[in-house]
């Protein structure tokens, strides 16, 4: 039902109705699509705030990506409609909106291209999806065959729903000029300064034919009648009606009646996307609809996400881990870090986070994001909520709701990036002057952790306000009172982290001062928040304190215990118990939870995170993000069995059942698998399908630093494996600071860990010296 391709780059599936929702996602700068093997479609494009080419047939409204998307039959997708012109018979494909029962059915997720093989009524149809790597455009290819053994009369009707563009103004019609369809729209508005914005968007979304059709419909209730998309009326013609849309729902649809000798096939390239006007439209016609220029984006596309490939391949006993570290975890970490989830105003802890993924993949452009986002510090030394992308961006959404924990990521993400390249000149870069002062990047860097110990209470807990890390905790604190326990070990981490960097600097006695903040944030944390056998997760403004024992819902929380680790609040005893707790409390098939037992109704003094749906998103799911912090907390004390265990249950399979359940290729993280594994079984473990997520770029660090245990620091690369015990050995490659390295780690009896090169051992296990381009080998042996 499901497997990888032999060459492993690609990922098949066999069914269209075993994971109805199972997808894939291509992007490039400018846009992005998600499709379901079905045939559903998601797509956005910027110009420069997030819009859509392809609507639902309803008004909807806007939003950020969503998980667990719902589909329904005229939800946007991108379909093929075959007729047996002798029978009548009618089948489509990939598989909506018609549901035949094909013979043989395949949906392929490349890297670089999205594919399916369909096959019904001895017709074979091809349908491959490709991008141009800096245009907004679909590149379509669709190839019919006939494989009945018998000379056939068929027609094939692409049909590509437009939906509802506008209330204000829509229409289509075929235009001979341009060969396709073009819709015409107009954004709607109300406020006359936004007619000034609106005034040179994409309104027009085209569908242009290679091969000129012959015939077409571009209103979609002519096209679908009273059959239903089952069996849209318009196909019981010989031909299709060939009218217009005036301000009546767009479609693009057309047909090819063709005769098809056993054997032979046809090919048809199609071109989908917005444009501003005619012009543009030719322009990309001529650029794109043809067999050679589609060859060539596909190789220039396929290069570009080539540059996404990583610094990490592993051959690890498990086959399909290795698939997914060596081929999928890179992709989605490149897709982040080079889109930032296709919005202008990031979250600023996204943005960190999806940079520091980059820094394993195109240091250069994390090097940046720092210097972007320490350039919006607010004078306080606060970091605003959202980091601006683009001119003329606004903070939108939950961007507009105070959260205090942004400052925290600045150290944090920056660890990655100096261990990843020892770039310590970063540092003294000049920020851009605001406020009337201009400050260095490591200044920058010291005024966010001052603002860190400032905004705490005179108990010296970290204030939450709307918000920390848990973006729905929107009332622990709102009435200005409350603290988060997560925030308060978290900055007792970012305050040592940066002293690390303060001491490497020269500074000792700045080091010294933050490694005293810290203690006193750990101290206090331990007084307020152990709970006896785990930390609480805050006290809200009426001095409640939740996330304890006497808690009958949400008694105990994910992230205080692994940053508790991270940060140093917790002693060796105290970890003990809470990672014994954690695993009684919190483990489940698909992952860790982010805490349990899910609420069942509002709480008013934790606030919205307790009205999502029991077991979803952060309401007690096994959400990725919380989980890989603890796995990497796991790591960073040596627990490799507990770490390799949920960093593998992070990943879907490599059971069938276990596919099943998910509901997802396993080509990337998603942002949760549903919890409430105790109360409700049915769908716990389901993929919210969302791979929009600060996980990945902790998954690669977590396999990187922690597994592979190789971390640079100044100097060098240490080299410090962290198998789970059952393993004898891996191998790896790594590049790092422009050299190869290869690495042969394996089990031996030795009482530390030992690395050979050219037969000498390293001094405390680092490689120094290393020079760009070359390879070196290693030979590491662990204890058995
Ligand atoms: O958004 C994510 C945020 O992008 O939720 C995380 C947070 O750390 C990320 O920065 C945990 O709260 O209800 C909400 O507002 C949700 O919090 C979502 O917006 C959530 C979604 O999963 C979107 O990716």
């Amino acid at each position: 039902m499901l497997h990888p391709s032999p060459c492993g780059n690609r990922y098949e599936l066999t069914s269209p109705t075993a994971m109805p929702k199972a997808d894939g996602f291509l992007w490039n700068q400018k846009m992005m699509i998600q499709i379901t093997c079905r045939g559903y479609a998601t797509s956005q494009f910027m110009q420069p705030e997030p819009a859509k080419y392809a609507h639902a047939p309803n008004l909807e409204s806007k939003t950020f990506m969503q998980p667990e998307q719902s589909y329904y039959a005229h939800h946007p997708g991108r379909f093929v409609y075959i007729k047996d012109e002798e029978t009548g018979w009618l089948f489509s494909a990939p598989y909506e909106p018609v549901r035949a029962p094909a013979d043989r059915f395949v949906f392929s997720v490349g890297k670089s291209d999205i594919r399916w093989a369909v096959e019904y009524l001895g017709i074979r149809v091809e349908m491959v999806l490709g991008l141009p790597t800096r245009d907004v455009a679909e590149l379509w290819t669709v190839t019919v065959t006939n494989v009945s053994g018998r000379p056939r009369k068929i027609s094939v009707y692409p049909y590509f729903p437009i939906g509802n563009m506008s209330w204000m103004n829509q229409s289509a019609a075929y235009d001979e000029m341009l060969g396709g369809v073009v819709a015409s729209s107009v954004t709607p508005y109300q406020k006359a300064e936004d007619y000034f914005k609106n005034m040179y968007l994409k309104d027009k979304t085209y569908f242009l034919c290679e091969t000129s059709p012959d015939s077409w419909e571009t209103r979609q209730q002519a096209f679908e009648g009273e059959g239903g998309l089952h069996a849209p009326s318009a196909l019981t013609g010989l031909e299709l009606g060939g009218s217009d849309a005036r301000y009546e729902t767009p479609v693009a649809a057309v047909q090819y009646r063709v005769e098809l000798e056993a054997d032979e096939e046809r090919e048809y390239r199609f071109l989908f996307g917005p444009a501003f006007d005619e012009v543009e439209i030719r322009a990309m016609r001529d650029r794109y609809l043809s067999k050679k220029a589609f060859a060539q984006a596909a190789l220039e596309y396929s290069d570009y996400i080539q540059k996404g490939s990583g610094c990490l391949k592993i051959e690890t006993p498990d086959k399909a881990l290795d698939n997914f570290v060596n081929e999928w975890l890179p992709r989605q970490v490149y897709y982040h870090g080079d889109v930032n989830r296709l919005t202008t105003d990031p979250q600023t802890r996204n943005y960190l986070q999806d940079n520091m993924g980059m820094t394993f993949i195109k240091p250069e452009v994390a090097r940046k994001a720092f210097l972007i986002a320490l350039g919006q510090q607010e004078a306080s030394g606060a970091m605003p909520d959202g980091i601006l992308l683009t001119e003329g961006a606004e903070l939108k959404y939950i961007n507009q709701v105070p959260h205090t924990d942004h400052c925290v990521w600045l150290p944090v993400t920056l660890d990655a990036y100096l261990a990843e390249t020892a770039d310590y000149g970063l540092l003294q870069e000049k920020l851009p002057e605001v406020h009337g002062k201009s400050y260095t990047v490591f200044e920058g860097f010291s005024r966010a952790m001052d603002w860190l110990l400032s905004a705490r209470d005179e108990r010296g807990l970290s204030y939450i306000a709307q918000g920390d890390w848990c973006d729905p905790m929107n009332m622990v604190g709102y009435k200005g009172k409350g603290v988060s326990a997560w925030l308060t070990v978290a900055t007792a981490y970012a305050l040592n982290l940066w002293a690390g960097v303060c001491e490497h600097q020269g500074k000792p006695e700045l080091a010294e001062q933050y490694r005293a903040g810290a203690r006193e944030v750990n101290e206090a944390a331990n007084k307020y928040f152990w709970d006896g056998d785990w930390f609480s997760r805050g006290i809200t403004d009426d001095n409640v304190v939740f996330g304890t024992q006497k808690d009958g819902e949400g008694r105990i929380w994910l992230n205080p215990q692994a940053w508790s680790i991270l940060g140093g609040a917790a002693s060796v005893e105290q970890r003990e118990k809470m990672l014994a707790q954690v695993e009684e409390q919190l483990y489940t098939p698909y992952g860790v939870l982010m805490f349990a037992p899910p609420f069942s109704k509002m709480r008013e003094d934790v606030g919205r995170v307790t009205q999502k749906y029991p077991g979803s998103a952060e309401n007690g799911s096994v959400y990725n993000h919380a989980a890989i912090f603890y796995i990497y907390s796991l790591y960073s004390i040596g627990e490799n069995d507990r770490a390799y265990e949920l960093l593998r249950r992070m990943v879907p399979g490599p059971t069938e059942d276990d596919y099943l359940q998910r509901g997802q290729l396993p080509i990337y993280i998603p942002n949760y698998y549903r919890g409430a594994w105790h109360q409700y079984p049915r769908t716990a473990g389901r993929s919210s399908q969302l791979f929009n997520t600060g996980t990945s770029p902790w998954v690669y660090r977590c396999f990187i630093e922690g597994l592979c245990g190789l971390r640079g620091d100044a100097d060098g690369l240490l080299i410090r494996p962290q198998l789970p015990s059952t393993w004898s050995g891996i191998k790896v490659k790594r590049s790092f600071r422009g050299a190869d390295f290869s690495v042969d780690i394996r089990r031996r009896d030795v009482k530390d860990i030992v690395v050979k090169h050219a037969g000498k051992i390293l001094f405390g296990a680092r490689f120094t010296n290393i020079e760009a381009g070359k390879t070196y080998q290693l030979s590491v042996s662990v204890p058995r």
